[in-house]
């Protein structure tokens, strides 16, 4: 199958760009109470992190850290990249402004560039691109505006879209993944809404609800660490997730899909 189609057809990704934390990271956005996060911890989760990605078969592009951008390592809110384009966002927290302009550079290297604009605001979080469709979630950081731009442009792509209330996290994201084919990882909250029921849905633990933002990539599930309920119940449906530690990402409102950009 051609790369790009493959693509399309929710195949095979071959490259993620991830940016190094700084050391500052702490001072980034959260509501979590789960104290302060530690640098030197979260720099070896942030390695491991690189490492599972390659295990997945991508090429993996490692930008320095930023410390003017507490929240830059969190680079999946700067862009939704497709196989045919990448949209540039305009991130919804004003601290955050200005991170997408570090990324536009190197997506330009892959990609032709299309970009969200004022006043338009969109994080890359609350976007889930499950096969042709594109859930983009309405939430603190994403508004109408940049709902709708995106979806012009991802429509141009070929793609159908439609808005999701954000209801349980920060983002889309925070609450809903794919976790296999046709199948998604979803909190109660979002499954109640209705908008999912076209597809296979296992639901997280009620009290487990940051366990849903898993990664699913090349065939392969990465799930955070600390949510054993979930990990049994995907176990049981034969997903064998491999289970990886993100507290410190977690301290700062933050967790795997976050941590990098595939494509
Ligand atoms: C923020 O509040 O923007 C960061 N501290 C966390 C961003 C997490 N990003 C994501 O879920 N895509």
């Amino acid at each position: 199958m051609r790369r790009s189609a493959e693509a399309e057809a929710g195949g095979r990704l071959t490259r993620a760009i991830v940016r190094l934390p700084a050391e500052n990271f702490g001072l980034g956005l959260t509501t979590s109470r789960l104290g302060p996060p530690d640098h030197a911890k979260m720099l070896a989760q942030h390695a491991a992190y690189v490492r599972a990605l390659e295990g997945l078969g991508l090429e993996v592009l490692t930008l320095e850290p930023q410390p003017k951008f507490p929240d830059g390592h969190f680079v999946e809110d700067t862009a939704v990249v497709l196989p045919g384009l990448a949209v540039i966002t305009r991130p919804g927290a004003p601290s955050r402004r200005g991170e997408e302009e570090t990324i536009e550079p190197v997506l330009r290297r892959f990609r032709p560039i299309a970009r969200i604009r004022e006043p338009g605001t969109l994080d890359g979080g609350d976007v889930l691109v499950v096969g042709r469709r594109v859930f983009i979630g309405l939430s603190e950081r994403t508004n109408d505006e940049g709902a709708r731009q995106l979806g012009r442009l991802v429509e141009g792509e070929g793609y159908s879209w439609t808005t999701v209330p954000v209801v349980s996290g920060l983002h889309l994201k925070s609450g809903v993944n794919v976790a296999g084919e046709n199948t998604l990882l979803i909190t109660r909250r979002l499954a109640e809404s209705g908008l999912f029921r076209s597809y296979h849905l296992i639901e997280v633990a009620p009290s487990e609800e940051a366990a849903a933002n898993v990664l699913c990539c090349n065939g392969r599930l990465l799930m955070p660490a600390g949510f054993d309920r979930t990990r049994e119940k995907l176990e049981r449906l034969g997903l064998s997730p491999e289970v990886l530690d993100v507290s410190e990402a977690g301290k700062m409102d933050g967790g795997l899909t976050c941590l990098s950009l595939r494509f």
